[in-house]
């Protein structure tokens, strides 16, 4: 699992050569913007629960068959696992943003998940579309002006939007 920092080191280290001048610049404006970041985990984090929820029914709404008896969603236990899945992948999307770095969303919760869905028969294609839900509520609450000092939040709010379509892709 890698930050953004130890994400730089490791390729300087595989070049074997020093952090370059362009490195050391792209991280010090991620110090310098890090506080927009953190505001960012924290609105996500403290709304995951509304996020997934409404997700999920905007899911159920527009996939009915999911729930339908037969659907994947179908019984309290599979609706419960699917529910604990879009919750689990929004934690480590969040990971994703707090580390600046997609690797332990990647290592830890994407790797494999396509082959697992696949023999589980779990549709991958509206896992995706759950996530991209996912990502329009998260983004929505991360980037409302309201309440917070205002700033350019576009690089980050692009940065976001790319965990999850990250997450979107290797299930899809
Ligand atoms: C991945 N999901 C399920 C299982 C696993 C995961 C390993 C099988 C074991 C179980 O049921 O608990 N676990 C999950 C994950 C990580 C992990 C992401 C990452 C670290 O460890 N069904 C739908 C929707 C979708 C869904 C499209 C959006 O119709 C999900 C939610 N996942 C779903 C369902 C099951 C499941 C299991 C319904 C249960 C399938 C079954 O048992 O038939």
């Amino acid at each position: 699992m890698l930050d953004a920092f130890a994400k730089v080191v490791a390729q300087a280290d595989a070049r074997g050569d020093y952090v370059s001048n362009e490195q050391i610049d792209a991280l010090n404006q991620m110090v310098a913007d890090g506080t927009k970041r953190l505001d960012a985990v924290n609105r996500i984090t403290g709304n995951a629960s509304a996020i997934v929820a409404n997700a999920a029914r905007a899911l159920f709404a527009e996939q009915p068959q999911l729930i339908a008896p037969g659907g994947n969603a179908y019984t309290n236990r599979r609706m419960a696992a699917c529910l604990r899945d879009m919750e689990i992948i929004l934690r480590y999307v969040t990971y994703a943003i707090f580390t600046g770095d997609a690797s332990v969303l990647d290592d830890r919760c994407l790797n494999g998940l396509k082959e697992t869905y696949l023999a589980l028969g779990v549709p991958g294609a509206s896992v995706a579309t759950g996530v991209q839900k996912m990502k329009e509520a998260a983004i929505a609450i991360a980037n409302d002006p309201n309440g917070i000092t205002r700033g350019d939040c576009s690089a980050l709010m692009s940065e976001i939007s790319s965990y999850f379509d990250r997450a979107a892709a290797a299930v899809g």
